[in-house]
Protein backbone atom coordinates (compact mmCIF):
# COMPACT_ATOMS: atom_id res chain seq x y z
CA UNK A 1 0.00 0.00 0.00
CA UNK A 2 2.56 2.79 1.01
CA UNK A 3 5.99 3.55 -1.06
CA UNK A 4 9.15 2.06 -0.20
CA UNK A 5 9.66 4.03 2.68
CA UNK A 6 12.84 1.77 3.21
CA UNK A 7 14.50 3.61 0.81
CA UNK A 8 13.94 6.46 2.22
CA UNK A 9 17.68 7.95 1.31
CA UNK A 10 18.66 11.22 3.31
CA UNK A 11 15.72 10.18 6.40
CA UNK A 12 18.49 7.81 7.49
CA UNK A 13 19.52 10.60 9.59
CA UNK A 14 16.42 10.85 11.33
CA UNK A 15 16.52 6.87 11.91
CA UNK A 16 19.79 7.28 13.29
CA UNK A 17 18.72 9.60 16.15
CA UNK A 18 15.92 7.36 16.64
CA UNK A 19 13.00 8.38 14.94
CA UNK A 20 11.68 5.30 13.05
CA UNK A 21 9.86 7.06 9.88
CA UNK A 22 8.40 3.75 8.34
CA UNK A 23 6.35 2.83 11.76
CA UNK A 24 5.38 7.04 11.71
CA UNK A 25 3.87 6.66 8.26
CA UNK A 26 2.03 3.36 8.50
CA UNK A 27 0.35 4.53 11.88
CA UNK A 28 -0.77 7.74 10.41
CA UNK A 29 -1.40 6.16 6.90
CA UNK A 30 -3.59 3.62 8.99
CA UNK A 31 -5.23 6.46 11.29
CA UNK A 32 -6.35 8.43 8.20
CA UNK A 33 -7.71 5.32 6.72
CA UNK A 34 -9.80 4.37 9.29
CA UNK A 35 -10.81 8.76 9.41
CA UNK A 36 -11.62 8.32 5.82
CA UNK A 37 -13.79 5.48 6.40
CA UNK A 38 -16.12 6.69 8.76
CA UNK A 39 -16.15 10.69 7.53
CA UNK A 40 -18.86 9.76 4.77
CA UNK A 41 -22.43 9.83 7.07
CA UNK A 42 -25.88 9.21 5.64
CA UNK A 43 -25.18 11.11 2.27
CA UNK A 44 -28.19 10.22 0.05
CA UNK A 45 -28.77 9.34 -2.37
CA UNK A 46 -26.86 5.83 -1.50
CA UNK A 47 -25.46 6.45 -5.09
CA UNK A 48 -23.76 9.64 -4.57
CA UNK A 49 -22.48 8.22 -1.76
CA UNK A 50 -21.00 5.11 -3.47
CA UNK A 51 -18.74 7.43 -5.79
CA UNK A 52 -17.38 9.84 -3.00
CA UNK A 53 -16.66 6.67 -1.05
CA UNK A 54 -15.14 4.91 -4.51
CA UNK A 55 -12.35 7.18 -5.00
CA UNK A 56 -12.04 8.44 -1.39
CA UNK A 57 -10.96 4.84 0.05
CA UNK A 58 -9.33 3.87 -3.11
CA UNK A 59 -5.82 3.73 -1.18
CA UNK A 60 -3.24 6.57 -2.45
CA UNK A 61 -0.60 8.01 -0.42
CA UNK A 62 -2.44 10.03 1.71
CA UNK A 63 0.31 12.22 2.13
CA UNK A 64 -1.47 15.36 2.66
CA UNK A 65 -3.62 14.32 5.71
CA UNK A 66 -0.52 12.97 6.99
CA UNK A 67 1.54 16.30 6.31
CA UNK A 68 -1.36 18.38 8.24
CA UNK A 69 -0.76 15.87 11.45
CA UNK A 70 2.89 16.20 11.33
CA UNK A 71 2.58 19.75 11.24
CA UNK A 72 0.07 20.18 13.62
CA UNK A 73 2.55 18.05 16.32
CA UNK A 74 5.51 20.02 15.43
CA UNK A 75 3.49 23.39 16.24
CA UNK A 76 3.13 21.25 19.83
CA UNK A 77 -0.93 20.63 18.89
CA UNK A 78 -2.87 17.66 19.34
CA UNK A 79 -3.09 15.50 16.11
CA UNK A 80 -6.24 14.37 16.96
CA UNK A 81 -8.03 17.75 16.89
CA UNK A 82 -6.23 18.06 12.83
CA UNK A 83 -7.88 14.80 11.90
CA UNK A 84 -11.05 16.39 10.62
CA UNK A 85 -8.85 19.03 8.76
CA UNK A 86 -6.78 16.34 8.09
CA UNK A 87 -9.82 14.12 6.18
CA UNK A 88 -10.78 17.52 4.85
CA UNK A 89 -7.99 17.99 2.55
CA UNK A 90 -8.05 14.25 1.25
CA UNK A 91 -11.20 14.98 0.34
CA UNK A 92 -9.88 18.22 -1.76
CA UNK A 93 -7.35 16.07 -3.36
CA UNK A 94 -9.68 13.20 -4.69
CA UNK A 95 -12.18 15.63 -5.46
CA UNK A 96 -9.37 17.38 -7.66
CA UNK A 97 -7.82 13.85 -8.77
CA UNK A 98 -11.68 12.78 -10.26
CA UNK A 99 -12.07 15.94 -12.01
CA UNK A 100 -8.33 15.70 -13.68
CA UNK A 101 -9.43 12.66 -15.05
CA UNK A 102 -12.40 13.55 -16.68
CA UNK A 103 -12.90 13.16 -20.69
CA UNK A 104 -12.85 17.29 -20.66
CA UNK A 105 -9.53 17.56 -18.55
CA UNK A 106 -6.45 14.75 -19.27
CA UNK A 107 -9.53 11.94 -20.06
CA UNK A 108 -8.10 8.93 -18.39
CA UNK A 109 -9.11 5.38 -17.09
CA UNK A 110 -6.79 4.57 -14.60
CA UNK A 111 -6.57 6.16 -11.15
CA UNK A 112 -5.11 4.57 -8.04
CA UNK A 113 -4.86 1.23 -9.75
CA UNK A 114 -8.62 1.37 -10.18
CA UNK A 115 -10.92 2.61 -13.19
CA UNK A 116 -11.65 6.51 -12.61
CA UNK A 117 -14.65 7.40 -11.54
CA UNK A 118 -16.61 8.29 -14.36
CA UNK A 119 -15.85 5.17 -16.07
CA UNK A 120 -17.16 3.57 -13.21
CA UNK A 121 -20.12 5.88 -12.42
CA UNK A 122 -20.39 7.94 -15.23
CA UNK A 123 -18.94 11.61 -16.59
CA UNK A 124 -22.08 13.48 -14.56
CA UNK A 125 -22.23 11.53 -11.49
CA UNK A 126 -18.26 11.54 -11.11
CA UNK A 127 -18.49 15.69 -11.36
CA UNK A 128 -21.23 15.41 -8.68
CA UNK A 129 -19.31 12.85 -6.56
CA UNK A 130 -16.20 15.33 -6.73
CA UNK A 131 -18.44 18.59 -6.29
CA UNK A 132 -19.83 16.65 -2.99
CA UNK A 133 -16.60 15.81 -1.29
CA UNK A 134 -15.40 19.40 -2.25
CA UNK A 135 -18.37 20.89 -0.12
CA UNK A 136 -18.09 18.09 2.49
CA UNK A 137 -14.42 19.31 3.22
CA UNK A 138 -15.57 22.51 4.27
CA UNK A 139 -18.58 20.66 6.48
CA UNK A 140 -15.82 18.26 8.18
CA UNK A 141 -13.80 22.01 9.03
CA UNK A 142 -17.03 23.97 9.94
CA UNK A 143 -19.15 21.57 11.53
CA UNK A 144 -17.24 18.29 12.12
CA UNK A 145 -14.20 19.66 14.00
CA UNK A 146 -14.90 19.13 18.15
CA UNK A 147 -12.32 21.02 20.57
CA UNK A 148 -11.02 23.44 18.03
CA UNK A 149 -12.18 27.18 19.02
CA UNK A 150 -14.24 28.52 16.14
CA UNK A 151 -11.57 31.61 15.22
CA UNK A 152 -8.56 28.99 14.07
CA UNK A 153 -11.46 27.01 12.49
CA UNK A 154 -11.93 30.02 10.73
CA UNK A 155 -8.74 30.82 9.56
CA UNK A 156 -8.42 26.93 8.10
CA UNK A 157 -11.36 27.72 5.91
CA UNK A 158 -9.38 30.45 4.79
CA UNK A 159 -6.46 27.99 3.78
CA UNK A 160 -8.46 25.67 2.27
CA UNK A 161 -10.44 28.42 -0.17
CA UNK A 162 -7.10 29.77 -1.16
CA UNK A 163 -5.59 26.11 -2.40
CA UNK A 164 -8.74 25.14 -3.79
CA UNK A 165 -9.96 28.12 -6.06
CA UNK A 166 -8.03 30.24 -8.85
CA UNK A 167 -5.35 31.24 -6.68
CA UNK A 168 -4.42 27.70 -6.40
CA UNK A 169 -5.60 24.16 -7.63
CA UNK A 170 -8.47 25.62 -10.19
CA UNK A 171 -6.18 28.26 -11.34
CA UNK A 172 -3.04 26.09 -11.77
CA UNK A 173 -5.54 23.54 -13.66
CA UNK A 174 -6.67 26.36 -16.46
CA UNK A 175 -3.00 27.25 -16.98
CA UNK A 176 -2.22 23.87 -17.27
CA UNK A 177 -4.49 23.16 -19.52
CA UNK A 178 -3.94 26.54 -21.71
CA UNK A 179 -0.55 25.23 -21.94
CA UNK A 180 -1.38 21.82 -23.85
CA UNK A 181 1.04 21.39 -26.49
CA UNK A 182 2.80 24.54 -26.61
CA UNK A 183 5.84 25.40 -25.50
CA UNK A 184 6.39 26.59 -21.51
CA UNK A 185 9.28 28.14 -20.18
CA UNK A 186 10.12 27.26 -17.09
CA UNK A 187 8.96 30.32 -14.99
CA UNK A 188 5.57 28.80 -16.47
CA UNK A 189 5.83 25.31 -15.23
CA UNK A 190 6.65 26.92 -11.84
CA UNK A 191 3.75 28.72 -11.53
CA UNK A 192 1.31 25.77 -12.75
CA UNK A 193 2.54 23.19 -9.95
CA UNK A 194 3.12 26.19 -7.79
CA UNK A 195 -0.46 26.36 -7.59
CA UNK A 196 -1.67 22.59 -9.14
CA UNK A 197 0.17 21.21 -6.63
CA UNK A 198 2.16 23.25 -4.33
CA UNK A 199 -0.67 25.22 -2.88
CA UNK A 200 -3.00 22.40 -1.49
CA UNK A 201 0.41 20.65 -0.01
CA UNK A 202 1.05 24.42 1.76
CA UNK A 203 -2.22 24.24 3.03
CA UNK A 204 -1.81 20.63 4.89
CA UNK A 205 1.05 22.21 6.50
CA UNK A 206 -0.56 25.78 7.36
CA UNK A 207 -3.93 23.79 8.34
CA UNK A 208 -2.40 21.86 10.98
CA UNK A 209 -0.02 24.46 12.15
CA UNK A 210 -3.12 26.50 12.41
CA UNK A 211 -5.03 23.65 14.50
CA UNK A 212 -2.15 24.08 16.85
CA UNK A 213 -1.83 27.81 17.44
CA UNK A 214 1.53 28.39 15.96
CA UNK A 215 3.26 31.78 16.04
CA UNK A 216 4.06 33.47 12.54
CA UNK A 217 7.59 32.34 12.11
CA UNK A 218 6.48 28.68 12.19
CA UNK A 219 3.91 29.57 9.88
CA UNK A 220 6.49 31.44 7.58
CA UNK A 221 9.03 28.51 7.77
CA UNK A 222 5.83 26.24 6.71
CA UNK A 223 5.62 28.23 3.97
CA UNK A 224 9.35 27.62 2.69
CA UNK A 225 9.15 23.98 3.44
CA UNK A 226 5.84 23.89 1.64
CA UNK A 227 7.18 25.69 -1.52
CA UNK A 228 10.00 23.15 -1.31
CA UNK A 229 8.40 20.11 -1.29
CA UNK A 230 5.57 21.17 -3.81
CA UNK A 231 7.41 21.94 -6.56
CA UNK A 232 10.16 18.74 -5.39
CA UNK A 233 7.26 16.36 -5.33
CA UNK A 234 5.69 17.65 -8.98
CA UNK A 235 8.99 17.32 -10.41
CA UNK A 236 9.24 13.47 -8.77
CA UNK A 237 5.82 13.20 -10.38
CA UNK A 238 7.14 13.93 -13.96
CA UNK A 239 10.01 12.17 -13.45
CA UNK A 240 8.08 8.72 -12.48
CA UNK A 241 5.64 9.55 -15.66
CA UNK A 242 8.59 8.81 -17.78
CA UNK A 243 10.26 5.98 -15.44
CA UNK A 244 7.51 3.84 -13.76
CA UNK A 245 5.22 1.73 -15.20
CA UNK A 246 1.18 1.88 -14.71
CA UNK A 247 1.07 -0.69 -12.77
CA UNK A 248 3.49 0.56 -9.88
CA UNK A 249 1.83 4.02 -10.48
CA UNK A 250 -1.58 2.88 -10.33
CA UNK A 251 -2.10 5.47 -12.86
CA UNK A 252 -1.15 5.79 -16.65
CA UNK A 253 2.17 5.94 -17.35
CA UNK A 254 3.73 8.56 -19.96
CA UNK A 255 0.93 10.47 -20.12
CA UNK A 256 2.53 13.46 -20.20
CA UNK A 257 4.36 12.60 -23.38
CA UNK A 258 1.04 11.90 -25.24
CA UNK A 259 -0.74 14.87 -23.35
CA UNK A 260 2.10 16.89 -24.79
CA UNK A 261 2.94 18.65 -21.77
CA UNK A 262 6.11 20.41 -20.76
CA UNK A 263 7.26 18.85 -17.96
CA UNK A 264 10.48 18.96 -15.70
CA UNK A 265 12.49 16.19 -17.64
CA UNK A 266 11.41 17.67 -20.79
CA UNK A 267 12.92 21.53 -19.96
CA UNK A 268 15.76 20.03 -17.89
CA UNK A 269 16.69 16.46 -18.76
CA UNK A 270 16.22 13.68 -16.35
CA UNK A 271 19.28 14.36 -14.22
CA UNK A 272 19.57 17.83 -13.66
CA UNK A 273 15.26 17.30 -12.70
CA UNK A 274 16.32 15.31 -10.23
CA UNK A 275 19.17 17.34 -8.76
CA UNK A 276 16.53 20.28 -8.68
CA UNK A 277 14.21 18.25 -6.22
CA UNK A 278 17.09 17.25 -4.08
CA UNK A 279 17.97 21.16 -3.83
CA UNK A 280 14.16 21.63 -2.82
CA UNK A 281 14.01 19.25 -0.37
CA UNK A 282 16.96 20.62 0.97
CA UNK A 283 15.78 24.13 1.13
CA UNK A 284 12.21 23.12 2.68
CA UNK A 285 14.67 21.00 5.11
CA UNK A 286 16.31 23.88 5.89
CA UNK A 287 13.69 26.40 6.73
CA UNK A 288 12.09 23.96 9.76
CA UNK A 289 16.07 24.12 11.37
CA UNK A 290 15.07 26.10 13.58
CA UNK A 291 12.33 23.72 14.94
CA UNK A 292 14.16 21.01 14.85
CA UNK A 293 15.01 21.19 18.51
CA UNK A 294 13.94 17.65 20.25
CA UNK A 295 13.07 15.79 17.30
CA UNK A 296 9.61 17.34 16.53
CA UNK A 297 10.44 18.23 13.55
CA UNK A 298 11.38 14.59 12.22
CA UNK A 299 8.27 13.59 10.69
CA UNK A 300 8.14 16.72 8.33
CA UNK A 301 11.86 16.50 7.95
CA UNK A 302 11.59 12.84 6.47
CA UNK A 303 8.62 13.43 4.89
CA UNK A 304 10.81 15.46 3.03
CA UNK A 305 12.96 12.84 2.00
CA UNK A 306 9.77 10.91 1.12
CA UNK A 307 8.87 12.75 -1.56
CA UNK A 308 12.24 12.43 -3.44
CA UNK A 309 12.51 8.77 -2.45
CA UNK A 310 9.25 7.48 -3.79
CA UNK A 311 8.46 5.18 -6.59
CA UNK A 312 4.94 5.98 -6.97
C1 LIG B 1 -10.33 21.88 -6.23
C2 LIG B 1 -12.33 23.16 -7.04
C3 LIG B 1 -11.21 22.28 -7.34
C4 LIG B 1 -11.01 21.90 -8.64
C5 LIG B 1 -9.94 21.00 -9.08
C6 LIG B 1 -8.92 19.29 -11.61
C7 LIG B 1 -8.36 20.41 -10.82
C8 LIG B 1 -9.28 21.48 -10.35
C9 LIG B 1 -7.05 20.49 -10.50
C10 LIG B 1 -6.06 19.43 -10.80
C11 LIG B 1 -5.21 19.21 -9.60
C12 LIG B 1 -4.32 18.02 -9.75
C13 LIG B 1 -4.93 16.71 -10.09
C14 LIG B 1 -2.99 18.16 -9.55
C15 LIG B 1 -2.03 17.04 -9.61
C16 LIG B 1 -1.49 16.81 -8.23
C17 LIG B 1 -0.82 15.49 -8.13
C18 LIG B 1 0.62 15.40 -8.46
C19 LIG B 1 -1.52 14.41 -7.74
C20 LIG B 1 -0.97 13.10 -7.41
O1 LIG B 1 -0.86 13.08 -5.99
P1 LIG B 1 -0.38 11.80 -5.21
O2 LIG B 1 0.79 11.20 -5.91
O3 LIG B 1 -1.63 10.84 -5.40
O4 LIG B 1 -0.20 12.18 -3.79
P2 LIG B 1 -2.21 9.75 -4.38
O5 LIG B 1 -3.08 8.89 -5.25
O6 LIG B 1 -1.07 9.00 -3.76
O7 LIG B 1 -3.02 10.50 -3.37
Amino acid sequence: MTAAVTSTGNSSAAEAAGFDFAAYLETARLNVEAALDGSLGPERPESLREAMRYSLLAGGKRLRPILCLAACELAGGDSALAMPTAVALEMIHTMSLIHDDLPAMDNDDLRRGMPTNHKVYGEANAILAGDALLTRAFEMVALRSPGVPAEQLLKVVGELSLASGAPGLVGGQVVDLECEGKDVDLETLEYIHLHKTGALLRACVLTGALIAGAPDALLEALRTYARGIGLAFQIIDDILDVTASSEVLGKTAGKDLTADKTTYPKLLGLEESRLRADALVAEAKAALEPWSAGGKAAPLLALADYITSRDR
